[in-house]
């Protein structure tokens, strides 16, 4: 006998979720489906497919030997509807549960479509009466009422105070009123830039396929032969003992170092001292304040020094709860914003194409084979790229959705269409994140064999980001020449030599007409 049905989407895998701790063993049943819908509103790359749905099932195993009733759809399944709604009604037509409920989707798009859920009852005829409730998703550190109770009345939403009052709230690395260490940020120590790969030995920790993943994997390969991105090898932790694992490996290994090398790059280390968690927490492997204070122990253990562990932390009490707190504050239309009108169609490079850019072809094919890139690569690399070129920041929100492991769109979006395109307008980020080559110089390896040279200002030979950069900033001089941030690139551009402004225009305008006829760049 059914009475309820809990559903459980992808990203819930936690079992701390609230809807189960309101849960009945005995009368709900919990139901969790593989559908084409999700696993394709964006191409995403074939190793998050396979996380998903390999975390899905063996989620789905252990709530069954927890004593859970669970009806599971997998993605071959005959009578598979393909859709989350689709499958409710399904699950509640051959149960005859009388309501449903789930923790909210972290997405507008899914939350509108389950609350279709409720319109149907009573008008139509063909579907079973069902009552749909959500439940706050209370696996976020801050609510949602706490986020918007901090944001009224506030001019600017800057994360750096939220930040300070989550760290008071929770107790995090705080001696009494006062922040640990005698100030609240340690960025200007987390600059340095890295010297070399033997410095970065450990890396994440690597799973091998078992039985699940193996069939999983197989069924990617069938069903998603061409998206973009190599399936394997695949070593992702997919259950919360494997997240855990990677957990404890990571602050023993890598938290040390995570200060000093937060924003550096090298070609050919993909992770330096990243966590590589951000997929676990997300798909609700992990919980998000236990891995706040597992790094505050290893600061209080002596393990690792205070700009690591505040930098870290920061990350995830500061940086994450306030991406969501933007994305679900500003509403559904955020993602086509568009306030620097940008409008350039996205460059094959971004899907493998061919290129001259050294820096883009090594973020790129790592996020071909890794469904990976950490946060200096995908802010000051790819999104600084087609920032500075005026690619659609839908187009290129569609891409960072798809290509990421650990992109969902509450997270996603608010990293790239703010801080990354400044198509907010300047909700996230005070100013555009842009630097020209001399930024990626000075924080990678990747310039040294590049075709194109970062010395060079001008001419065939020079670094596009250095024409781009000169370019973005006149051609949007209106909107930023008042920014007390950015009034120091504007005197440099107006103390250049005339004749070498006009040849930079120009040759920025050389680059982007070839951008825009699909040449390689
Ligand atoms: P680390 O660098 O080791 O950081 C530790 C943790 O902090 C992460 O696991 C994550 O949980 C959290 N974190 C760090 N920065 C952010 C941030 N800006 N927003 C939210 N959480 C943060 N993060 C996603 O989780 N999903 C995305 O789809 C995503 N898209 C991004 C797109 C762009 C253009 C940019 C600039 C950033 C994006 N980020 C995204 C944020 C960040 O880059 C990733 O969280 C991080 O690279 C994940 O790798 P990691 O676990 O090794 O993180
Ligand atoms: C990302 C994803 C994928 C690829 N597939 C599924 C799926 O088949 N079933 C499911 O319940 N969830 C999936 N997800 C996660 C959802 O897309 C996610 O819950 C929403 O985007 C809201 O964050
Ligand atoms: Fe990238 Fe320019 Fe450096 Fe080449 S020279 S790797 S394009 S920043």
């Amino acid at each position: 006998m059914v009475s309820r049905i809990i559903l459980v989407l992808g990203d819930q895998l936690s079992r701390n979720l609230p809807s189960l701790a309101q849960g009945c063993k005995a009368t709900d049943l919990v139901v969790m489906a593989e559908v084409r819908d999700e696993a394709s509103y964006v191409p995403h790359h074939p190793k998050k497919i396979a996380f998903v749905f390999a975390a899905m099932r063996k989620f789905a195993a252990a709530l069954q030997a927890d004593g859970w009733q669970v009806a599971y759809t997998r993605l071959d399944d005959p009578d598979n509807t393909h859709s989350i709604v689709g499958e409710v009604r399904r699950r509640v037509a051959q149960h005859g549960a009388q309501s449903v409920i789930a923790v909210e989707p972290g997405e507008w798009r899914l939350r509108a479509e389950l609350d279709q859920l409720s319109a149907c009852t009573d008008t139509n005829t063909d579907v079973i009466p069902t009552q749909y409730r959500r439940i706050t998703d209370s696996r976020f550190i801050a609510s949602q009422d706490e986020f918007e109770a901090w944001a009224k009345g506030r001019k600017q939403l800057r994360m750096e105070y939220f930040y300070r009052e989550m760290r008071r709230r929770n107790h995090i690395l705080m001696d009494g009123d006062k922040p640990v260490g005698g100030q609240w940020n340690f960025d200007h120590d987390n600059r340095k830039p890295a010297k070399g790969k033997d410095l970065f030995q450990a890396g994440p920790l690597k799973f091998d396929p078992d039985d699940t993943v193996a069939e999983v994997l197989d069924l990617v390969e069938r069903e998603f032969p061409s998206n973009f991105g190599r399936l394997r090898p695949f070593w992702f932790a997919t259950d919360a003992d494997q997240a855990q694992a990677s957990l404890d490996h990571f602050i023993a290994h890598r938290l040390e170092t995570f200060g000093d090398y937060q924003d550096a790059m090298l070609a050919d280390d993909s992770f330096l001292s990243h966590a590589v968690l951000g997929l676990y927490i997300n798909a609700g492997l992990l919980d998000p304040l236990k891995v706040c204070q597992a790094a505050e122990k290893a600061y209080k253990d002596g393990a690792a020094p205070i700009n690591a562990v505040e930098g870290f932390i920061r990350q995830i009490l500061g940086w994450r709860e306030y991406i969501r707190g933007i994305y679900f504050h500003e509403g559904p239309d955020y993602t086509s914003r568009n306030k620097l009108n940008h409008n350039r169609k996205l460059p094959d490079v971004y899907w493998g194409g061919e290129t001259r850019m050294r820096c883009m072809a090594h973020a790129v094919a790592q996020t071909r084979d890794e469904a990976y890139a950490h946060h200096i690569q995908r802010l000051m690399v790819t999104g600084n790229f087609a920032l500075l070129a005026g690619i659609d920041p839908h187009a290129v929100h569609e891409w960072y959705l798809a290509v990421y492991a650990d992109a969902y769109e509450w997270v996603e979006a608010p990293n790239v269409i703010g801080m990354s395109q400044f198509a907010d307008g300047g909700v996230v980020a005070s100013k555009p994140y842009v630097s020209s080559g001399a930024y990626i110089n000075r924080m990678s390896d990747y310039c040294k064999g590049c075709d194109y040279s970062v010395s060079h200002k001008t001419g065939d030979k020079a670094c596009p980001f250095n024409l781009l950069y000169w370019h973005f900033l006149i051609r949007h001089r209106e909107s930023f020449s008042q920014n007390p941030r950015m009034g120091q690139m504007y005197s440099t551009w107006d103390k250049m030599d005339e004749d070498r402004r006009t040849t930079v225009l120009k040759n920025a305008e050389k680059f982007l007409h070839r951008l825009s006829e699909g040449q390689p760049v």
